[in-house]
């Protein structure tokens, strides 16, 4: 293939509720969708992080520059234009792991579709639905938390993760572990809040039975994540600090983590996500699909690395309504728990362009055109 042009559309979706985490309030999807047109095929995907460098250092606008002078530049001087040739040509390139990884899934999701392919079948996929959970924010009180929980399961989620805090963690977990009983797969995301000093009080969360708890401690800590799982009995997991699949066997082997999640914007792309996913199979270590809040287009690739075989727990992969009132692609839409893995080439889905263009905020062209 041989790159021919390359846009950015800007779109600011509304949520349909505030989304609110140890590192800030969500109540817009930010972000923009990059385009790439080659000479055999087109392809679509999402860049994962928000116009502020809160959960990681990128942030929208910082990728729309890097995507342009840095990346572009080197994607279209290549000979031939393969996904898997993309991340040694952009190593000279130090980080942007989600720039990276938007530039990827587009150049793989035209490669996959000129062949025909689906990204499931191409990754390795061997489910054809996943289970999924949901991610739920930091409320007011604990009875709207409560409501909320309430709301998801009647709607069929079989896992829930509660967001949590300093101030904002034993009193919600118990009050939903009362309520909603012990069966209930719960787990909790800290996304760094604590530090090592709260060990004593992040031990408190093993007398509820959860599933996990996620990222508790600062990114790339993983000496920090070693010592606090020596001193819980809930497994830890991590999320902000593994960024590769290299990172990933080092914090099995430190005992860093105990269940890992996979986030392919995070790790650079599906390609690094699958290395990942298999590093953590390998040692027995159970590995989710985690979310960003995605629209359609990131949700459609991410559903295909969920049906992977190592991902044995259910992953934060939720249905377009609990997003938005009007998702960009076809909706994905919860079926006994489950969302169904495109099969379609590709990511298996394309922005409706109506919806598209009436969320739009802005284009630029970045390569050609
Ligand atoms: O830490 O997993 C996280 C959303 C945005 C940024 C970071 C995280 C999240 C979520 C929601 O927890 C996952 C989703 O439903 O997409
Ligand atoms: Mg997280």
């Amino acid at each position: 293939m041989k790159l021919e042009r390359a846009e950015i559309v800007h779109v600011a979706i509304p949520l349909v509720a505030p989304f609110r985490t140890s590192f800030g309030t969500m109540t817009t999807k930010d972000t923009f969708l990059l385009h790439v047109v080659t000479d055999a095929a087109e392809g679509w995907s999402e860049f994962a992080a928000d116009p502020e460098p809160r959960y990681c250092p990128e942030f929208v606008a910082g990728a729309e520059i890097v995507l342009r002078d840095f990346l572009l530049p080197r994607v279209a001087a290549l000979p031939r234009l393969t996904a898997p040739a993309l991340a040694p040509a952009l190593a000279s390139v130090k980080g942007h792991e989600l720039a990276k990884a938007a530039l990827e899934t587009a150049v793989l999701d035209a490669e996959l579709r000129a062949y025909g392919m689906s990204l499931a079948t191409y990754l390795g996929a061997v489910r054809d639905r996943v289970p999924a959970g949901v991610s739920v924010g930091i409320r007011d009180s604990v009875p709207e938390l409560l409501d909320d929980v309430q709301r998801y399961l009647a709607e069929g989620y079989v896992r829930i993760k509660l967001k949590i805090e300093p101030g904002w963690d034993l009193e919600p977990v118990r009050a939903v572990r009362e309520r909603f009983g012990d069966e209930l797969p719960l787990q909790v995301d800290a996304n760094t809040a604590y530090r090592l000093a709260d060990a004593e009080h992040l031990r408190k969360l093993d007398a509820f039975g959860l599933l996990l708890v996620e990222e508790p401690l600062e990114e790339n800590n993983l000496h920090a994540h070693a010592l606090l799982q020596q001193r819980l009995t809930t497994p830890v997991c991590l999320d902000e600090s593994l960024h590769n699949a290299r990172d990933t066997a080092s914090a099995i082997a430190m005992g860093a983590c105990r269940v890992v999640n996979v986030k392919p914007a995070r790790v650079g792309g599906y390609l690094e996500a699958r290395r990942v996913h298999d590093v953590a199979h390998a040692h027995g270590v159970p590995v989710w699909c985690g979310g960003m809040l995605e629209t359609g287009i990131g949700r459609a690739a991410n559903l295909a690395l969920a049906a992977l075989p190592g991902c044995t727990l259910p992953g934060d992969t939720s249905a377009s309504a609990r997003y938005f009132a009007e998702d960009l692609t076809e909706p994905f839409v919860l079926r006994d728990g489950h969302l169904p893995v495109p099969s379609a080439p590709g990511i298996g889905v394309e922005p409706l362009p109506e919806v598209m263009r009436r969320f739009t905020t802005g284009r630029s062209s970045l390569y050609g055109g």
